[in-house]
């Protein structure tokens, strides 16, 4: 069966990624006007974040109809001209499922609200009275998880929004509906799946409060969801498609489970442990410089521990959902390009299958907006206003705003050097970074020094190099807590990831039989067995 680990996933956030009618929003044919770019890069898959008709309080994560496309981002028609233009390049088509809640627009929750029983079994429902909320869950964008509706005398869960309903999928009816849709778009020739949020959709028996935390311990990888899983993916026809989950707050032993290829459940999984070693306490709205102890620490556990449970990781550093990259972990000013590399290194050779979000190919960097006006987030803008009640004042709340918001991931792809990066003819939706005239694909992608360059040989390679897509991992170095370290090997081929994550020197003692070892790659021009990496120098070395 196919197991897509020389593969590499690029991640669309279409209305950030081309515009082709002038409206300000990406479009389905912005993306295919652009498929000869992706595939010069050389990637397999292209994950679309949803496009379908949506009210877009949380940009297209609130789905109104899953079997259509919302006329802003493009027709039906549109789509499958992409699927049949990416066809031609050999690359396929992944879509986003939000199957976790629903837009309150949608038909099954409006019918659900005019009193119909049938549709008020699809979502949690509770009686009450105004008065006494279900249990004190916090929803994830700030604020209570349950909204309460006079006109039924009930409250329903959000564990997002409060136009995001959450799901019954104790409902086999709800099940049943979801496993339809993906054979929809299956038959209309899509090659995959991302799962939003999939592993809370399984919810307690018994609603309490907790007085521990925000609730999620009662629903993340809850009671059911690898029954779930497993059924979704027999029902709606997908086993053997590349399929991966997004997984809030999981566990190692969950992710091998959700992966393991004999439990016919996930090709593979995000988690987002690494991408929380700069919060203080496990507080995103708390800033703190990055530890990379626990960053070294957490890419270790995940990866050696998924390759013992025969689970498969998910390599990422970037969504729309994150910073970027080379401003939060690299140094986007004086080592720009040299961490830029130094981080696409890093992960692409580890033991996985690669994500390269919209931008990172190129070194997009946060977006630094000065006033709240200039984001569009809804979870920025909540938490702007729950940070300041909390006693910050206005210019701390920017500050973290400025570090943390998800539009840092949401700015416009940035193609040329001309008005609005040549994202639009119009006004775009949300600004430009302004970098744009340095930071642009049009400056890089004929430049064999670019970051861009740098990205295309890293996907080459896992091509090229079955160490990269198939071999063992183990990681080295483990104290040091500049050097994240590991070797690679597939029967005689072995390969040394080295990459300093500081901006300064790091010693490093290379073992004997890594003296005279080839460089692979390296992302300073005269790369070489030394004792010391430079400034974010990432190094790889192989022996045969
Ligand atoms: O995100 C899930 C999620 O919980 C986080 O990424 C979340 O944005 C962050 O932890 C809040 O601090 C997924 C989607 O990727 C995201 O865009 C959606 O908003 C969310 O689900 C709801 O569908
Ligand atoms: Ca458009």
């Amino acid at each position: 069966m196919a197991n897509f680990h020389d593969k590499v996933v690029y991640q669309i956030y279409p209305k950030s990624f081309c515009d082709t009618n002038g409206d300000g929003l990406g479009d389905l044919p912005g993306v295919t006007a652009r498929l000869d770019y992706l595939k010069d890069l050389g990637v397999d898959y292209l994950w679309l974040t949803p496009f379908f008709p949506s009210p877009q309080r949380d940009n297209g994560y609130d789905v109104a109809d899953y079997r259509a496309i919302d006329p802003r981002f493009g027709t039906m028609e549109d789509l499958e001209t992409l699927i049949r233009e990416a066809d031609k390049r050999g690359i396929g088509l992944m879509l986003d499922m939000v199957f976790n809640h629903t837009s309150t627009a949608h038909p099954w929750f409006q019918k659900a609200l005019a009193g119909d029983r049938k549709y008020q079994d699809y979502y949690i429902f509770k009686d009450g009275s105004p008065d006494k909320i279900p249990t004190n869950w916090v929803s994830k964008f700030g604020g209570p998880a349950w909204e309460y509706l006079p006109a039924l005398g009930k409250w329903y869960l959000h564990l997002f929004d409060v136009t995001q309903a959450d799901l019954n999928w104790e409902n086999p009816e709800v099940r049943a509906e979801l496993a339809g849709i993906l054979r929809f778009w299956k038959d209309k020739g899509i090659k995959g799946f991302r799962f939003d949020v999939v592993n809370l959709i399984s919810k307690p028996e018994v609603y309490e409060d907790d007085h521990q935390g925000d609730g999620r311990r009662f629903y993340t990888d809850g009671r059911n969801v690898h029954r779930y899983l497993q059924e979704l993916v027999a029902a709606g026809g997908i086993d053997g498609m590349i399929t991966v989950g997004e997984m809030s707050s999981t566990s190692l032993e969950n992710c091998i489970g959700y992966t393991d290829p004999d439990r016919h459940e996930l090709t593979m999984t995000f988690s987002f442990h690494h991408l929380k070693v700069d919060y203080r306490n496990g507080d995103k709205w708390t800033l703190m410089p990055a530890d990379h102890m626990a960053l070294k620490n957490l890419f270790a556990q995940w990866q050696e521990g998924m390759q013992a449970g025969h689970g498969w990781n998910a390599l990422f550093w970037c969504n729309h959902d994150q910073p970027r990259a080379v401003s939060r972990f690299g140094d986007e000013g004086r080592y720009w390009k040299e961490s830029a590399k130094m981080l696409g290194t890093a992960t692409h050779l580890m033991r996985g299958t690669p994500y390269i979000f919209q931008g990172e190919e190129i070194g997009m960097t946060n977006c630094h907006f000065r006033s709240i006006d200039q984001y569009r987030d809804v979870e920025s803008l909540n938490y702007y206003q729950i940070l300041q009640q909390q006693g910050k004042s206005s210019a701390e709340a920017m500050e973290i705003i400025q570090q943390r918001s998800r539009d840092n991931g949401r700015t416009p792809m940035q193609w040329d050097g001309t008005t609005h990066a040549g994202f639009t003819t119009g006004t775009p939706w949300i600004g430009v970074v302004d970098n744009y005239p340095a930071i642009n694909a049009a400056a890089q992608v004929d430049d064999p020094d670019s970051v861009y360059s740098y990205y295309k040989k890293l996907v080459a390679l896992r091509k090229q190099h079955r160490v990269i897509s198939e071999g063992q991992i183990e990681f080295l170095y483990k104290d040091d807590p500049d050097l994240l370290a590991y070797r690679r090997w597939d029967g005689d081929s072995q390969l040394l990831v080295l990459c300093n994550l500081t901006g300064h020197e790091a010693p490093v003692q290379l073992p004997a039989q890594w003296q005279d070892a080839g460089v692979l790659l390296g992302n300073y021009p005269d790369a070489a067995p030394a004792a010391a990496l430079r400034p974010y120098e990432a190094l790889v070395l192989s022996l045969d």
